[in-house]
């Protein structure tokens, strides 16, 4: 994609919507840690497979609280693969937004951008892919209702192998 069309994305993106789904855990304090916080950037579950779909374990989802009807969110996770073949996640959906994409985040000029990945997010083989905050995310653009911690959303995630899956996600604040 050209440097335009990049930019574009970004300000149209920014202009319309809020961007705060997007944005890292920066904004200070300690979060309940000692070092490292800063990029963990997780919610508070550790570890946990939440679904396993073809070769991909998916652990730990979680959906950022979010107050207001209309307004954007996310979805975190670790992707696992399992199998000695690479995966993609190519496409989500659900009735939790209006629109539902893979996003990462980038900083380009000391400006927080984000854009859609382009032919969907790798799970290498025998590795593993991180969503998290300030990086890759499902973005969840034009909310259907508040997002309240200790309630769930479903998604569809759907993968480059053709499999699917109807994920619960726990909505929580981020820690
Ligand atoms: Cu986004």
């Amino acid at each position: 994609m050209n440097k335009f069309m990049h930019w574009m994305t970004a300000a149209l993106v920014a202009a319309a919507l809020s961007i705060s789904a997007c944005q890292p855990a920066m904004s200070g304090g300690h979060a309940g840690g000692d070092m490292g916080g800063m990029e963990m950037g997780g919610g508070p579950n550790e570890g946990k497979v939440a679904a396993t779909v073809g070769g991909i374990e998916i652990v730990d989802p979680w959906a950022r609280a979010a107050a207001m009807e209309g307004g954007n969110s996310a979805i975190y996770m670790v992707l696992k693969n399992t199998s000695g073949t690479a995966d993609k996640l190519v496409a989500a959906s659900g009735e939790v937004a209006a629109a539902i994409e893979i996003h990462e985040t980038k900083m380009d000029n000391g400006v927080m951008q984000m854009q859609p990945v382009e032919g969907g997010l790798e799970v290498p083989a025998n590795g593993s892919v991180e969503l998290k905050p300030g990086g890759y995310h499902v973005m969840l653009i034009g909310l259907t209702k508040v997002l309240k911690a200790g309630e769930t959303v479903t998604v569809k995630l759907t993968f480059e192998s053709g499999a699917s899956v109807d994920l619960t996600v726990p909505v929580m604040e981020p820690k």
